[in-house]
């Protein structure tokens, strides 16, 4: 199954998995009821009869293999406990970060793999609650099942840095040994024709070994939004001069830094345009076919956006390899929304948490589209509290990549009292004038700016992290009714020409790309069950706004 869109692997072999599985709804007592067959990666969500379900239930699939595997979940939607011939062998929480399982020295023959998955609001969950997005449930990204040695390698991080005019590259890879003795090996790594090279290692037994190197690499061609440059990364693991594993990314030479105020690129300014996009797509729900990706792709590069932002949660990795590929800058943000102090004081926030920042990083650290790193949307920045969370989260972030800009995005309610503002490198904000008050957009924006530039954010890029207004698709009439087409026409024109006509802003990323479905929880205010502010709805049929702003994006140079 293609988890990412170019090979991943050559030595390395893997195991099919047919796509579909054996599916059982579980009750309370977690005994099976009704029995379906169910597409993966999917959402259960896709079946008419399940498309309100929340609940736990049971895959399974028989698989025929042996020997050491490594079994990778790119994304289970969101508690899943997974079992090889009836014995736990893996746990994990989140919808939206990838986990792996190693099998060692199973022996050859048919085995039962079974996942029991739930999406309720379980008293464990900290992150997924009742939201203004929906929670799917299902197998929801791909699944992928590796034949592997007792030595393979599990990531490769590559950190493009440029010193006196030349580029750099500092290289580490995350090497394994399953087995119980020491192992020396040889480790090669091809980046276009140039080869960097490692010491030879001795790995010790039952231990993931770091190597790590730094590369001059004369012949790169940068990755700009213009001319996305990639470049294939192919690793290779020998013992004994055998070739016992390998591991193959893309990676491009780019360096994000804040200079003042300004969001810099290789050195050159950059305006954000974006869209915020949930993943969230009609009958598929958050497992979006690549065919349905690529349209979303098209779709914002034709309208002159050059960002995503992933909100509220890390995204599809197939996602992001179609933005390297069409140099659209990603803001990739952790899993959170709008969390209230006692959700943040839940015994397991901190952990989860963290946990999801970790997967994040190790798993998308090597994409040149992401520029920042963000966390807690529109949660408690304004608390004592909840800026020690802040605080703990971006530190754990600055450990694991500090080549990116970190940022969250805090709400309007904070102008004032915002006490985060100094822990990013890019300020940010989301703010709703012409939808849920009436304040002019240029009050609005002065507000911010005299309270940012009071409060240690003066010499830092700002950015509006959302703006918008809801509209039903359809929805047309000439009196400039909220909800109509012509009024979030209206709305989003005002917003996006002030904020991009403003010289101190950096840019801004409109709420919302799509229309997406909402937790019923949420029905006031949000006609349809769906947070209506895309500027094409679900089906990805374009409203009058998307036309607007496109011509808005177009006329803006960045
Ligand atoms: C917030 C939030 C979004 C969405 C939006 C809205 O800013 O970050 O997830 O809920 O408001 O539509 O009101």
């Amino acid at each position: 199954m293609n988890t990412r869109l170019f090979q991943n692997h050559i030595v390395r072999k893997e195991i099919p998995l047919e796509p579909i599985w054996d599916f059982h709804t579980l009750n309370a007592e977690e005994e099976k009821q009704e029995k379906f067959q169910m597409i993966v990666p999917g959402c259960w969500e896709s079946n008419p009869k399940l498309s309100s379900y929340k609940g736990k239930a049971l895959y399974s699939k028989k698989v025929f293999f042996g020997g050491n595997v490594r079994l990778v979940f790119k994304g289970v939607s969101h508690t899943a406990h997974v079992y090889l011939d009836k014995k736990e062998v893996s746990y994990h929480y989140n919808a939206y970060t990838e986990f792996s399982v190693i099998l060692e020295d199973i022996p050859y023959g048919e085995h039962l793999l079974e996942v029991k998955v739930d999406n309720t609001f379980h008293e464990e969950s900290a992150l997924h609650v009742r939201n203004d997005y929906y929670s799917y449930g299902g197998i929801t990204r791909p699944v992928v099942m590796e034949a592997i040695d007792d030595m393979f390698i599990r990531h490769i991080h590559f950190i493009p840095y440029k010193e006196n005019g030349k580029w750099y590259a500092s290289i580490s890879a995350f090497v394994n040994n399953l087995s119980s003795e020491e192992k020396m090996v040889t480790l090669k790594i091809k980046i276009n024709d140039e080869e960097v090279s490692f010491n030879d290692k001795a790995l010790p037994p039952h231990t993931e070994t770091r190597m790590e190197n730094s590369y001059e690499f004369r012949s790169a061609i940068p990755y700009t939004l213009e001319n996305p440059k990639l470049y294939r990364m192919e690793a290779k693991l020998l013992y004994n001069e055998k070739e016992v594993d390998d591991l193959i990314d893309r990676v491009g030479f780019r360096e994000i830094k804040v200079s003042g105020k300004d969001i810099l690129i290789n050195g050159e300014k950059v305006i954000i345009k974006g869209v915020n996009r949930h993943e969230d797509y009609a009958e598929f729900g958050c497992a979006i076919p690549i065919e349905a990706m690529y349209h979303d792709i098209e779709l914002i590069k034709s309208l002159g956006a050059n960002c995503v932002r992933t909100s509220h949660y890390p995204n599809d990795e197939r996602f992001l390899d179609l933005c390297d590929e069409n140099g659209i800058l990603v803001w990739e943000e952790s899993h959170a929304r709008g969390l209230n102090e006692e959700q943040m004081r839940h015994k397991n926030f901190e952990k989860q948490s963290l946990d999801c920042i970790r997967e994040m990083i190790e798993n998308h650290i090597n994409h040149p589209c992401i520029y920042v790193w963000g966390i807690l949307n529109e949660c408690v920045s304004n608390t004592e509290f909840g800026r020690s969370c802040y605080a703990k989260q971006f530190n754990y972030i600055k450990r694991l990549d500090s080549s990116r800009p970190v940022s969250f995005a805090s709400l309007e309610g904070n102008v004032g009292s915002d006490l985060c503002l100094d822990l990013v490198d890019i300020v940010s904000f989301n703010i709703y004038p012409g939808w849920y008050h009436h304040t002019p957009v240029k009050d609005s924006l002065k507000n911010i700016k005299d309270f940012v530039n009071r409060t240690g954010g003066a010499d830092k890029p700002l950015l509006i992290s959302e703006i918008g207004a809801g509209a039903i698709y359809g929805h047309r009439s000439n009196n400039q009714d909220k909800w109509t087409e012509e009024y979030q026409q209206y709305a989003l024109s005002e917003q996006v020409s002030s904020i991009l006509a403003d010289e101190d802003l950096s840019g801004v990323i409109i709420w919302q790309y799509a229309d997406c479905r909402v937790d019923p929880g949420w029905f006031h205010g949000r006609p349809k069950t769906q947070n209506n502010k895309g500027l094409v709805d679900i089906y990805r049929r374009q409203k009058l706004a998307y036309n607007t702003v496109k011509e808005i994006f177009h006329s803006t140079l960045y």
